[in-house]
């Protein structure tokens, strides 16, 4: 679906940047070079099955997981197209367990990125869509290194954020607090054309997104929800729909685009000590900025994903994210005696 007029994705950002008196070309410059390493991401992921980097390395990441070579491949990319741009005082990853200094020899600048370098990249072998997530903020401290509390500042003060879904067509969606945007790759002349301007999510959705295979995990109030989302809806007179691919970005995109809700709620199998899944800082932070902007919301089921202080880098939380409507229905459940989150 491309507009009539071409608009790259490097043109619609500098026409931003305009309405931003305060930018002073680094963020353009940080998109830029952002936006190369998924271009060399795409290319990859989308030759997978034919050459040799499918399948598992032989370590583990902070996770506890085991590093898929795509995983490795796509931080590596990120990190060494983000290193030297001077645009960044420190990253932080998925990947790795601390927050990734600027190189001595390279210039600090006043951001700093976290990201997801490959959500989802188990099903990588599967042919399933896979996705790059990440958020911008400016650094609080002064000078020199940046520091954890430049990255664990809450959701609200990104400045961006955005995801690349790599599927039938690459697509990246971001936002820089003026609306959500999307853009195809059009691998052919390797530039990002928008393709989907100004999204907005619908305020009520017709399908739900969960693991229904976690039914025993879940609380009493999530269950009573899922078990209404399935009765007839009153206005449509038709239960909702379930759609679950199992792929955090591709699930979000499909939601972002024709409405509905996600949610991954904790384990609560120990309702004393709940067990959240997704994180909070690279994952649940920027798809709520994007989200928000879109005019949909993002909860923990009780409680405003962009207004929570993050205390850890890897810390997890519950997430219930997209149509306004639905999320406000099942944080309504949430509200009722004996939630647990
Ligand atoms: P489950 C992928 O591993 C991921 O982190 C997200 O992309 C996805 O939404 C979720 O986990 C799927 O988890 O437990 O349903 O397989």
């Amino acid at each position: 679906m491309y507009m009539t007029k071409l608009v790259t994705l490097s043109r619609h950002i500098l026409e931003e940047q305009h309405s931003f008196p305060a930018a002073k070309g680094d963020f353009t410059n940080l998109m830029m070079d952002l936006t190369l390493a998924f271009k060399i991401i795409s290319r990859e992921v989308n030759k997978a099955g034919l050459v040799e980097i499918l399948g598992a390395t032989d370590e583990e990441n902070i996770q506890g997981e085991t590093v898929m070579k795509l995983d490795a491949f796509a931080q590596d990319r990120i990190f060494k197209a983000m290193d030297h741009g001077g645009n960044l005082c420190c990253m932080a990853s998925e990947e790795v367990e601390h927050i990734i200094p600027i190189p001595e020899r390279f210039e600090k600048g006043r951001y700093i990125l976290v990201f997801d370098p490959l959500d989802g990249s188990s099903n990588i072998d599967k042919n399933v869509s896979i996705g790059t997530i990440f958020g911008v903020f400016r650094r609080v401290t002064e000078g020199g290194d940046g520091t954890l509390e430049d990255v664990l500042q809450k959701g609200a003060r990104q400045v961006a954020a955005g995801y690349v879904v790599y599927g039938s067509s690459t697509i990246l969606v971001y936002s820089t607090g003026a609306g959500v945007h999307g853009f195809t790759l059009d691998p052919s002349v390797g530039e990002f054309l928008l393709s989907h301007p100004n999204i907005r999510i619908p305020e009520k959705g017709k399908t739900y997104s969960i693991n229904e295979g976690n039914y025993n995990t879940w609380d009493e109030n999530t269950k009573k929800y899922i078990q209404w989302v399935k009765e007839s809806d009153k206005e449509t007179q038709r239960p909702y729909g379930l759609r679950y691919i199992g792929s955090l970005v591709a699930d979000f995109h499909r939601n972002l685009l024709a409405g509905g809700i996600f949610l991954y709620p904790s384990n609560c199998k120990d309702p004393a000590h709940p067990k959240p899944k997704l994180r909070l800082v690279y994952e649940a932070n920027p798809l709520a900025f994007l989200v928000e902007q879109a005019g949909g919301k993002a909860s923990t089921g009780t409680e405003r994903i962009l207004d929570l202080q993050p205390t850890a880098l890897h810390q997890r939380v519950p997430l219930i994210i997209g149509s306004a409507y639905d999320v406000d229905k099942y944080c309504e459940f949430m509200s009722r005696a004996g939630a647990t989150v």
